[in-house]
């Protein structure tokens, strides 16, 4: 059985933009069944997680050939196996690489400094001294990739692809803000991916133990 490494429980800023989401998400599209393994501190700190995870974070992903970590490799490795995540021809191929490398490399360093900056150290002084600086280049790279997206539905040739599940990811990093909402195209084209049933699944899936943890322990649900 596919099995992705998860959290039992997060805070509710993180719950919906854990990591595992983004393979869940690429092995409902591609239809593949999977398991979940859920995880707490202790396991996270574990030297026999630290084995298949050095930094103890999750996702890790395991099948019947490979065991992974890197959300990102992953998606590409299950991406690689399914024609609904990268198309056969080489050049197809290529933009998703591509797509999939600017949303990790271009938007990610940036909106996840300003996601940091936000949940993590608002009321500190040099956060408060930094955050405007990282929001013009955060704007700058939203702008750009509005430009870049046109009047296309997704990234890669034109098509969903495993590189618009990487890129939402990201995007959605930015939820606490308003920040997409002010890219009418961005905006759109979150909305576009998160309404597909592959992501919805994902995002259940996701929050389901989440729910049972709150259930359980109801001061959990007051953090
Ligand atoms: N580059 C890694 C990052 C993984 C990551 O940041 N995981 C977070 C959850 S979204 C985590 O496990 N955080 C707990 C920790 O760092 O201790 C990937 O994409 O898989």
């Amino acid at each position: 059985m596919n099995r992705v490494t998860a959290f039992k429980w997060v805070p509710p800023f993180a719950q919906g933009s854990v990591r595992d989401i983004r393979v869940r998400w690429a092995l409902e599209e591609a239809g593949i069944p999977y398991g979940d393994h859920l995880i707490g501190p202790e396991e996270q700190a574990s030297p026999d997680f630290r084995a298949m995870q050095p930094f103890g974070q999750v996702p890790v992903y395991r099948d019947d050939k490979v065991q992974m970590f890197e959300s990102g490799a992953i998606v590409l490795y299950i991406a690689q196996t399914s024609d609904a995540l990268m198309p056969a021809d080489e050049a197809g191929r290529a933009m998703v690489l591509t797509w999939l490398f600017a949303a990790s490399n271009s938007l990610e360093p940036w909106v996840g400094q300003l996601a940091g900056i936000d949940l993590f150290h608002a009321q500190e002084a040099w956060a408060q001294e930094r955050r405007p600086q990282v929001e013009v280049f955060v704007r700058k790279r939203l702008a750009d990739l509005q430009t870049a997206l046109g009047d296309r539905q997704f990234f890669a040739n034109g098509a969903f692809s495993a590189a618009d599940i990487i890129m939402t990811h990201v995007l959605r990093d930015l939820r606490h803000t308003t920040l997409v909402a002010e890219y009418p195209a961005l905006a759109a084209y979150v909305a576009r991916c998160e309404a597909r049933p592959a992501f919805q699944r994902a995002l259940a899936d996701q929050l389901a133990p989440f729910r049972a943890a709150e259930a359980r322990q109801p001061e959990l649900a007051k953090i």
